[in-house]
């Protein structure tokens, strides 16, 4: 009987159920239509495969328990008030469930993206081994188009994108002083939504034919004629997708509706800021990317005449949908690291944030002026060429608000009591290595010069400057910045030094060369190369499994840190936003004691400046551990 009522709670045995009833539900649906119609044979795999990637994943989340509320609300049912007593984390085994804490939900957001963070780089070494030494050593042309297709769809939509929006649902509530989310349940959601698409991306290399090869952006029409793979991406795509926008109208209703008391848009610190801004480009710009997924599906699935040329369909038509999306995607990478640098910089060079409002005014202008330049993409595709003239110049205008950020992160450490740490050293290692991402970025929003190097690996060096000198030094910035508060332990400073030293080095022998190639025209997204290119090639690949390998120390140092560091004050960075005002880690519903909010964010060294205040004050007993310490009192 035990069986049995495991089968009917929420969790994994019935999710288990929940797949294989899923399962059963869309063969029977499958055979019985194929059946009515007189088709043969009953059972076509490609049909058969691109139902049951819809189907399972729902069967998986009903049975998990992801939507439990919502049945009952909709079946008539009394439903259960939120309780909240699934907050908190009480065993690891309340990470494998759906639980509504933001602060849980952040954790579980954060592991499961550097799960799929290790999948894309295990790729990347595998990349780099075949491309160590020009010939064909180990895998086929077709498995290495499945290779970089999945490692840079799996780093983009599996990696830094949601692990932003983990890193935001940890901190962001508690920076602006609220006991959670706006949608708990939502969020829970968003979030069980993404490992479906992992998995189904990395599932795609047992599909027939192998797994999607067409790189992350699936043009067409290649993509409607490749093999079954090619499926798994643009339903996985749908389902990542959908766990954004969740996100991001949380995220939006949450800023909007539930700041603490005097906490004007003018006193939110930039994190909050810029997860606003994100939030926005989201909601704009992620339908578009469905919308060229449901149209390569249904061209797939269904014979849709789309992107059929001799049906009337339109080629173009899918890389204008599809990078009206994913330019303003490449913000949505870089907006969240924005935040975080500007925490991490006026925190650890104890300065305020030069240039405050410009800052945010500075990220409002990048969502506007990342609508516009989208076609930069297409240079080469053949749109029409007086198009590309207002793209060149929109393009070059993005540096205008991209410049302003860098000058006031330098003017921010201009004389500040620079801290070195791990935390400040990524930031300062972002700084760098962004400002050369987007030096070769303006270089190619140059017309003439993007012709000479499209499709050269001068491409891929500023896509990883940008991406890994750019958004995963930033993320690094805040997992280490933030440790202390989400496991209320230290971690150990030395190796995350060594860290950042290798990781600094490393990146710049594997990614620098990459330019020099890219101009003498070595192609990208291709197994072999010419000799010409073997020397440097020899190089870039030792040096990327030196960088591949100085993960490991990160590893061991949060892993071992998370379990034995040295206990965590409630404020070890003396910060002054409201989440360091709480112990480390939070209490369970975030604030013991109301803060109010009285001053900005980042008034450090200026006398008396206080950011938030707590309406019941603390007796002095319990005030060192946290739960609700007094105001910061300023030391410097
Ligand atoms: C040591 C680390 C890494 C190495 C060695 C590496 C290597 C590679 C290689 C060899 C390719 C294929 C290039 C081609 O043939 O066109 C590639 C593509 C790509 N990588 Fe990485 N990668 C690394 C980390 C990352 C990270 C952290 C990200 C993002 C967060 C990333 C994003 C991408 C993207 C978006 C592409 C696709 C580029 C395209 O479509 O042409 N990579 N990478
Ligand atoms: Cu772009």
């Amino acid at each position: 009987m035990a069986y049995a009522a495991r089968l009917r709670a929420p969790g994994w045995y019935r999710a288990l159920l929940g797949m294989v009833i899923a399962f059963g539900f869309a063969f029977g649906l499958d055979v019985a239509i194929r059946a009515l119609y007189g088709w043969h044979p009953l059972v076509k795999t490609d049909a058969m495969v691109t139902i049951q990637l819809i189907t399972v994943p729902f069967g998986f989340l009903i049975g998990l328990g992801a939507f439990d509320y919502w049945f009952r609300w909709a079946a008539g049912a009394p439903t259960i008030p939120e309780d909240h007593s699934g907050h908190g984390a009480r065993s690891w085994r309340d990470y494998f469930r759906v639980n509504t804490d933001h602060k849980v939900i952040g954790l579980q957001y954060i592991c499961t993206t550097f799960f799929f963070f290790v999948c894309g780089g295990l790729m990347a070494m595998l990349m780099r081994a075949e491309l160590a030494a020009p010939g064909m050593q180990f895998v086929s042309p077709n498995t290495f188009n499945g290779l970089f297709s999945v490692h840079a769809s799996l780093m983009i939509f599996l990696f830094i994108i949601p692990v932003f929006a983990g890193i935001a649902n940890y901190v962001l509530p508690l920076m602006i002083g609220a006991p959670d989310m706006a949608f708990p349940r939502l969020n829970a959601l968003s979030f069980w939504l993404l490992p479906i698409a992992g998995v189904m991306m990395l599932a795609s290399f047992f599909a027939p034919g192998g797994s999607f090869a067409t790189g992350w952006t699936a043009y067409a029409p290649l993509s409607t004629d490749t093999p079954l793979g090619q499926t798994f991406f643009s339903v996985a795509v749908q389902f990542a997708g959908a766990s954004s926008v969740a996100t991001a109208l949380n995220f939006l209703v949450t800023i909007i509706t539930m700041r603490a008391p005097g906490m004007t848009f003018w006193r939110m610190p930039l994190l909050v800021w810029a997860n606003f801004t994100t939030s926005l480009l989201v909601v704009i710009a992620t339908p578009f990317i469905a919308g060229s997924q449901f149209f390569l599906i249904l061209d797939r699935a269904l014979h849709f005449n789309f992107f059929n040329v001799n049906n009337g369909g339109d080629i173009l038509m899918y890389q204008h949908v599809f990078w009206f999306y994913s330019h303003p995607a490449v913000y949505i990478m870089m907006l969240p690291g924005f935040g975080i640098i500007s925490e991490v910089i006026s925190t650890h060079a104890r300065k305020p944030v030069f240039g405050y409002r410009m800052m945010a005014f500075s990220l409002m202008a990048i969502v506007v002026l990342g609508f516009t330049v989208w076609a930069h993409h297409m240079f080469v595709s053949g749109m029409f060429p007086w198009l590309r003239v207002p793209m060149m110049i929109t393009t070059m205008l993005i540096a205008v608000p991209t410049g302003i950020k860098i000058f006031s992160w330098l003017a921010t450490l201009w004389r500040g009591v620079i801290h070195l740490t791990t935390p400040m050293l990524f930031a300062l290692g972002f700084i760098t290595m962004f400002t050369l991402g987007g030096i070769s970025g303006i270089m190619l929003a140059v017309i003439p010069f993007d012709i000479h190097v499209s499709d050269t690996y001068f491409v891929v060096a500023h896509i990883h400057y940008v991406l890994f000198g750019g958004s995963v030094f930033t993320i690094f910035a805040g997992i280490y910045h933030w440790f202390p508060k989400m496991t209320g332990r230290m971690y150990d400073e030395g190796l995350g030094r060594l860290h950042f030293w290798l990781s600094f080095i490393f990146f710049n022998l594997t990614f620098g060369p990459m330019h020099l190639v890219g101009i003498d025209g070595m192609p990208r997204r291709v197994a072999d190369y010419a000799h010409q290119y073997a020397a440097w090639n020899a190089i870039v690949s030792v040096s990327a499994f030196i960088f591949g390998m100085t993960f490991f120390i990160f590893l061991y140092n949060i892993v071992t840190s998370w379990r034995h560091g040295p206990v965590a004050v409630a404020n070890p960075w003396r910060a002054h936003t409201l989440e360091w005002q709480v112990s480390s880690p939070p209490p369970v519903f975030n604030f013991d004691e109301v803060p109010t909010v009285v001053g900005g964010p980042y008034e450090y060294g200026v006398p008396g400046a206080v950011h938030g205040v707590f309406k019941e004050r603390v007796p002095a007993t319990t005030a060192a551990g946290g739960g609700g310490a007094p105001p910061p009192v300023n030391t410097e």
